[in-house]
């Protein structure tokens, strides 16, 4: 049974599903009645989109044999008849291993060769080459045959030292890592067979968003620095696992400070203090056995400088089995209960969290254009009725006048559109300076030189000043974009507050582009990285091998942003000036129809009660128009805000 998660996660799923609708109904609102220009429908249709691809990560992390692979079975797969994930005494998980479900590939498990660490390239850029990974179709209906496919998960192979050493991986032959890849009699290395594994299966909680990360130890970890950079980084949750009948050993230890809690923050880590039946046979008492794990407890949480609270002591092998026999006395004594609650309630709130304020930062310029133009149309009417109205009692001379003044403002208006027009050839010339300050191409060139640089130092030291170096030019390459940003704004400015004044359009002031926001994560890199670096006690050669797969790992990272920072770039070039031109646009239009009306009371085709009339009625549907927009906003903050999820329960067989 996966009552509470699943069902937690139900919920969740059910209120992104609401969220969808009202910004769907929004959209087509917003269409239907004018107010969305392209950039605006394109940014909601991008909105959407991001919704529909929502995923949950949670990743465990521990030292071997603490029971990793058992807890994920326990927790999520305690509905199957028997293990899913292969758990066993020594190393078994050998990879680091996703569980997840995707329903554009069929049940599966896909297997990326240890040799790929050979290739610079990372595992997330070789997602992007489905070729390069063995594909081994998996059967759901069939469990044993799941049991033999994921047996893979556990596959070793032996290689010479030399190969072992070409591939980076530490060797279990010196005192620095006693844990290392294990040598044979004769001298080989057993090393993984497969260097990433995903498996793809539709289990109802990965159908619903999860993403499960189950991790070899120590190692894989320190051997594979993109696990620890990318993937436990960017998790909604890390739990870490410690066992009862071993403490907190060493390892551990390394584990914890370098990996999970590498930058201080706790937010979003459980620890579960694993195995707590073996002291059951230890100390048949009960209460020397509450005794004794509320001191483990204790000194954990004085260990790992962590709150007590996110402690768990746990059985996950008595869950299992509590699960797969249906037996609730052997469920409750593993006390895995109070764990999977903590998790819930630290998972979907997290991830809630991250996609209302994704939805919000959206939602609020495409909400403050739309009503901007609802407003402009609502001022212009209302000066046009007031015109009307003091043409009621004044003769046809004053017709002519305001006729006049009608066509000078229209007149002014194109010419400062002309001129603004001019103003666009600056603009383009600023914004290609600052595409090219974070340009991808340059970024290659920077990265190829540094690597250049890098083969050329023999020594671990020369290697960390050519990182140093590229950490810098990119810090300042952002800096510049920072600046150039922020002309950019400044000559925006400028004009729109030239259309305010001499227009009297609405006061607006156009969108900021901040690459604060990149420059912190690459910050936040740098340091991670630099942590990692400085933690490296080991041979030479290794080191120089490590140093550089720590460095492709962190360059992955940045491109990763360089890209990002790109395409936020695009879309604020696009629409930066997007609110003022549909105003003016909008303002244009009523200057032109108001004209029209007054020539024709001038020529007396028209008369004035209906065209006054008219009028009236055409500023109640603005007002109505105002009325629904708002009605349609809160509807949308409603659901972000709702305090209880089961409320949008989808009613679905
Ligand atoms: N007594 C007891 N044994 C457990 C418990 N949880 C796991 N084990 C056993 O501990 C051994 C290791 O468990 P795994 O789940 O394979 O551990 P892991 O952390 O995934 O280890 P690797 O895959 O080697 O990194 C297995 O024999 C499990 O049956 C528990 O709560 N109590
Ligand atoms: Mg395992």
């Amino acid at each position: 049974m996966i009552a509470h998660i699943g069902h937690e996660l139900d919920a969740y799923g059910s209120w992104r599903q609401a969220v969808q609708q009202r910004i769907d109904t929004y959209r087509e609102w917003l269409n239907q009645e004018g107010l969305a220009d392209s950039h605006v429908d394109q940014r909601l249709a991008q909105l959407l989109s991001t919704l529909t691809d929502d995923r949950l990560y949670v990743a465990f992390v521990a030292e071997f044999s603490r029971g990793k692979s058992e807890l994920i079975n326990a927790i999520f797969f305690g509905d199957m008849p028997q293990r899913v994930v292969p758990s066993g005494a020594g190393r078994t998980t050998m990879c680091p291993t996703e569980l997840l479900y995707r329903d554009d590939w069929d049940p599966c498990i896909r297997l990326l060769p240890i040799e790929t660490r050979g290739q610079e390239t990372t595992i997330n850029e070789y997602k992007n080459f489905p070729e390069e990974w063995d594909n081994v179709p998996l059967d759901p209906e069939d469990p044993d045959s799941m049991i033999d496919v994921l047996h893979q998960l556990t596959e070793v192979k032996l290689v010479s030292r030399q190969q072992a050493e070409e591939l980076g991986l530490p060797i279990a032959d010196d005192a620095a890592h006693e844990d290392g890849m294990q040598i044979t009699d004769s001298g080989e290395v057993e090393i993984p067979r497969w260097r990433h594994a995903i498996v793809n299966f539709p289990h109802p909680l990965l159908e619903q968003g999860l993403v499960i990360l189950d991790t070899p130890g120590l190692n894989a970890l320190g051997a594979e620095p993109e696990l620890t950079l990318n993937m436990l980084s960017s998790a909604h949750a890390v739990i870490f696992i410690l066992a009862a009948d071993a403490g907190v050993t060493k390892s551990d230890m390394t584990l914890w400070r370098d990996h999970i809690n590498i930058t201080g923050g706790s937010k979003g880590q459980l620890v579960v203090l694993n195995k707590i039946d073996v002291l059951w046979d230890e100390l048949k008492d009960t209460y020397q056995v509450e005794n004794e794990i509320e001191r483990q407890i204790q000194s954990t949480a004085q260990t790992l400088e962590i709150d007590r609270n996110r402690i768990f002591p746990m059985s996950a092998q008595k869950a299992l089995l509590g699960k797969i026999k249906s037996n609730d006395d052997v469920l409750a004594s593993s006390r895995i209960t109070d764990f999977e609650n903590a998790l819930t309630d630290l998972l979907i709130p997290a991830k809630r969290d991250i996609v209302s304020a994704n939805v919000r930062g959206e939602l609020s310029e495409v909400i403050k254009t739309a009503s901007i133009i609802n407003t402009q149309r609502f001022d212009d009417v209302n000066e046009h009725i007031s015109e009307l109205e003091r043409l009621s009692s004044k003769n046809m001379e004053v017709v002519e006048d305001m006729m006049q003044k009608v066509r000078l403002d229209k007149e002014h208006l194109e010419k400062n559109l002309q001129r603004f027009q001019a103003t666009r050839s600056i603009f383009s010339k600023q914004t290609n300076k600052l595409y090219e300050s974070i340009s991808p191409q340059k970024l290659e060139v920077l990265i190829a030189e540094t690597k250049k640089d890098m083969s050329m130092s023999l020594t671990t030291g020369g290697l960390r000043t050519c990182m140093m170096k590229f950490f810098t030019d990119v810090t300042k390459s952002f800096e510049k974009a920072s600046a150039q940003s922020k002309e950019i704004q400044d000559l925006m400015e400028g004009v729109y507050q030239k259309f305010q004044e001499e227009h009297g359009l609405a006061n607006i002031k156009p969108r900021r582009f901040s690459t604060n926001k990149y420059q912190r994560e690459i910050k936040r890199l740098i340091e991670r990285h630099d942590h990692f670096i400085r933690g490296l006690s080991m041979i030479m050669t290794e080191q120089m091998v490590l140093t550089r797969r720590f460095y492709d790992s962190v360059v992955a990272k940045i491109k990763q942003t360089y890209e990002r920072a790109n395409r936020d770039a695009y879309d604020w070039l696009r629409t930066i000036m997007s609110p003022m031109e549909t105003q003016v646009r909008e303002h244009q239009v009523q200057l032109r129809r108001r004209l029209e009306s007054i020539k024709r009371i001038h020529k007396a085709s028209d008369t004035l009660d209906d065209r006054l009339a008219e009028l009236e009625h055409v500023r109640d549907g603005i007002k109505e128009q105002s009325t629904q927009m708002q009605a349609l906003v809160n509807d949308i903050e409603a659901v972000l805000d709702a305090e209880d999820l089961n409320e949008f329960e989808q009613k679905t067989a």
